[in-house]
């Protein structure tokens, strides 16, 4: 901890701003004329993440450093489950998550549904970038995103080779606040620098021999995108388990399930074992993708996992947290 000098004892005059880059104790802020700011945080109780609102100030006139002071409340937060099966905020105010695949290294189609349900979760719009869509294997997805498709996610087929689909992807990015998510390797930093050139985001080369992504993107950052919108370019990951809601709820973050369970004979259908389950005939039917249910299924393991495992008597911690 620095300690504070004379002059950063006055109380500043405060500001709103927002988080573009969160190292810890370091932060970059970006007031309201655009300018980025580095930061740090008044005290060890606060933490912040990209995109989260913020009050805060300059300790004295001629200090180039700003402290952070206040963390105004949080609307829809990408989290992930904390080894303590709590929430860890990734970023916060966001209104769409862009899951983003490529045909290297191969989807995990488990790891896309659980970004997917997460975004339902907290009612953000989401979509899926299939990049890489130039190379010669790109055919080998196409099965697997129809199934999206028929779901309603929009697919934008992307090549940071190619313009069209960086255009079309730009459409879909204009008056969002937008998180690229998915495996290493799969091309986020590539799409951010075509997007924004000014990002300079680092991107790395796929290892040849596991053919899967290192992970360059460290942390997440926020950019603002001519084209319009602000994109937020998040570290890769070998895979992602978000906070979960209660077992009953967790059918929300699957639309075609969500939407079959009006046929259940019970409202309080689990779609596990229960007679006149609508979910469980379209499954058989063919009309949900079995490893769509397969998904849904593995995350209402784990959320009953959880219930048994917090104590009772808690009460659910406030803010950040999906619901
Ligand atoms: N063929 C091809 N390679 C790409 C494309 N976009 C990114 N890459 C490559 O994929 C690798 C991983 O890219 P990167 O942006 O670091 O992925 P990230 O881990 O998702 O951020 C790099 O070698 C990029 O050059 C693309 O559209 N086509
Ligand atoms: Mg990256
Ligand atoms: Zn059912």
């Amino acid at each position: 901890m620095i300690a504070p000098s004379r002059a950063s004892r006055e109380p500043p005059t405060l500001a709103d701003g927002r988080v573009v880059e969160s190292h810890g104790q370091q932060l970059l802020v970006e007031d309201g004329a655009g300018r980025r700011v580095p930061c740090r945080l008044h005290g060890r109780r606060l933490a912040v993440v990209c995109g989260d609102e913020v009050r805060w100030g300059h300790a004295a006139a001629d200090e180039g450093v700003g402290i952070v002071f206040e963390l105004k409340p949080r609307r829809a937060t990408l989290a992930r489950l904390a080894t303590s099966g709590g929430s860890e905020p990734i970023v916060a105010n966001l209104s769409q998550l862009v899951a983003v695949v490529s045909p290297v290294p191969a989807p995990d189609w488990f790891i896309v549904d659980r970004y997917l349900a997460s975004a339902a979760w907290c009612s953000i719009d989401a979509l899926i970038a299939c990049n890489k869509s130039e190379v010669a294997t790109a055919h080998a997805i196409a099965t697997e995103l129809a199934v999206y498709a028929a779901i309603g996610y929009p697919i934008v087929h992307t090549s940071t080779r190619a313009a069209p689909g960086i255009e079309a992807l730009a459409a879909r990015l204009k008056g969002a606040i937008s998180v690229l998510v998915g495996q290493s390797g799969t091309g986020k930093s590539s799409l951010l620098n075509a997007l924004a050139p000014e990002a300079q985001a680092v991107t790395q080369e796929i290892s040849a021999a596991s053919e899967q992504g290192r992970h360059t993107t460290t942390t997440a950052v926020l950019h603002r995108l001519a084209t319009g919108g602000d994109l937020i370019d998040s570290p890769g990951v070998r895979d992602y388990a978000p906070p979960l809601p209660a077992v009953r709820d967790v059918a929300s973050g699957f639309i075609e399930i969500a939407r079959a369970a009006g046929g259940c004979r019970f409202q309080d259908c689990l779609h596990s074992a229960e007679p006149g389950c609508a979910v469980r005939a379209a499954v058989a039917d063919h009309a949900i993708h079995p490893r769509r249910f397969e998904s849904f299924r593995r995350l209402v393991a784990l959320a009953r996992e959880l219930a048994e495992r917090r104590p009772a008597r808690r009460p659910p911690r406030p803010s950040g947290r999906i619901r």
